[in-house]
């Protein structure tokens, strides 16, 4: 164990030498009550036994088109050798990072009524944005994601200490069950699946394209798979698809002509601040785990004024 990995117990063991049982979820999935924001009781129900929640118009068709022309916009103006720039193999964008602090509108995608007090009930206060990216999946050339759990990740590579993070996936075009959606494994969350494989150094060079450490294997795929089935988020661009921190999801390649691009927006609670890593030797960089963090506070609407 390197000097920066935690000496604490650790209640999410992964990135081991064998396979253990897997753990049960400590934490609750949902933080708030139906007083506390946009959700009724229902959909926090929903929430809370699926792992996921699929709002539509969350962003309004008017704000598409410039959303759409920004994302154009930073792929031609950011360096090729942006760090902050994934690359297919073929050499298409496949990821944009920390676009919220490129762009004033994906920026104001982070404040709007639909976004920022779903978070905030989901989390059960104030929240910072861990992680934000678009994900192009580009037509013909998209190469999916393989299955895996995003906390899995945050938690041995980022220190992130409990399941209190949610991610907001918001489709920029066209979600369709061909061009690479996102499926989802319903309840998955709620189980914590240690993976086998010691964290290589450096490993979101590679990680962020295909992902071999730190994903489930398929006996445990399978089983999870004859439990709950799997959904998939489809919808049109303005569709919000929301999920929690340890949802097994994945997704497949497009090879069709129908680009599916989604802004993904990772909150966190400010009381789970990341620490040192739990199973990798050094901490990953600013744009992939914020760490200079600061509150998104109220939404601008409730935002006390004077
Ligand atoms: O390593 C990460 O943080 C990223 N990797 C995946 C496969 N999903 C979450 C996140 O974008
Ligand atoms: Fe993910």
């Amino acid at each position: 164990m390197s000097a920066l990995q935690q000496q604490v117990h650790d209640p999410y063991p992964t990135r081991l030498e064998h396979a253990i049982t897997p753990i049960e979820r400590i934490e609750p999935t949902v933080w708030g009550d139906d007083g506390s924001g946009p959700l009724g009781a229902a959909e926090l129900n929903d929430f809370a036994a699926q792992g996921y929640l699929v709002r539509p118009d969350t962003v309004d068709s008017d704000a598409l088109g410039p959303l759409g022309n920004e994302l154009e916009r930073l792929a031609a103006e950011l360096d090729s050798d942006d760090p902050r720039v994934i690359r297919e193999p073929g050499g298409s964008i496949r990821s944009i990072f920390a676009p919220h602090l490129l762009s004033t509108l994906v920026a104001g995608v982070v404040q709007l009524d639909t976004v920022l007090p779903v978070a905030r009930q989901l989390l059960g206060g104030d929240v910072y944005i861990h992680q934000a990216r678009i994900n192009l999946m580009p037509a013909f050339t998209g190469t999916g994601f393989y299955w895996h759990s995003d906390f899995e990740t945050w938690h041995a590579e980022d220190g992130m200490p409990q399941m209190r993070a949610v991610s907001c996936s918001i489709a920029l075009t066209e979600n369709y069950p061909y061009n690479g959606s996102l499926m989802v494994i319903p309840g998955s969350h709620r189980t914590f699946y240690p993976c086998v494989g010691a964290t290589p150094d450096n490993h979101h060079s590679s990680s962020l394209v295909a992902q071999r450490f730190g994903v489930p294997d398929q006996n445990t795929l399978t089983k999870a798979v004859d439990a709950d089935g799997i959904d998939q988020f489809t919808g049109p661009a303005g569709s919000a698809l929301w999920f929690d921190c340890n949802l097994l999801h994945g997704s497949g390649s497009n090879i069709t002509p129908l680009p599916r691009s989604n802004v993904f927006l990772v909150f966190n609670s400010v009381d789970n601040q990341l620490g040192a890593p739990y199973a990798a030797a050094g901490i990953r960089p600013e744009y992939l785990a914020a760490r200079r963090t600061r509150s998104l506070g109220l939404p601008a609407s409730r935002a006390q004024c004077c």
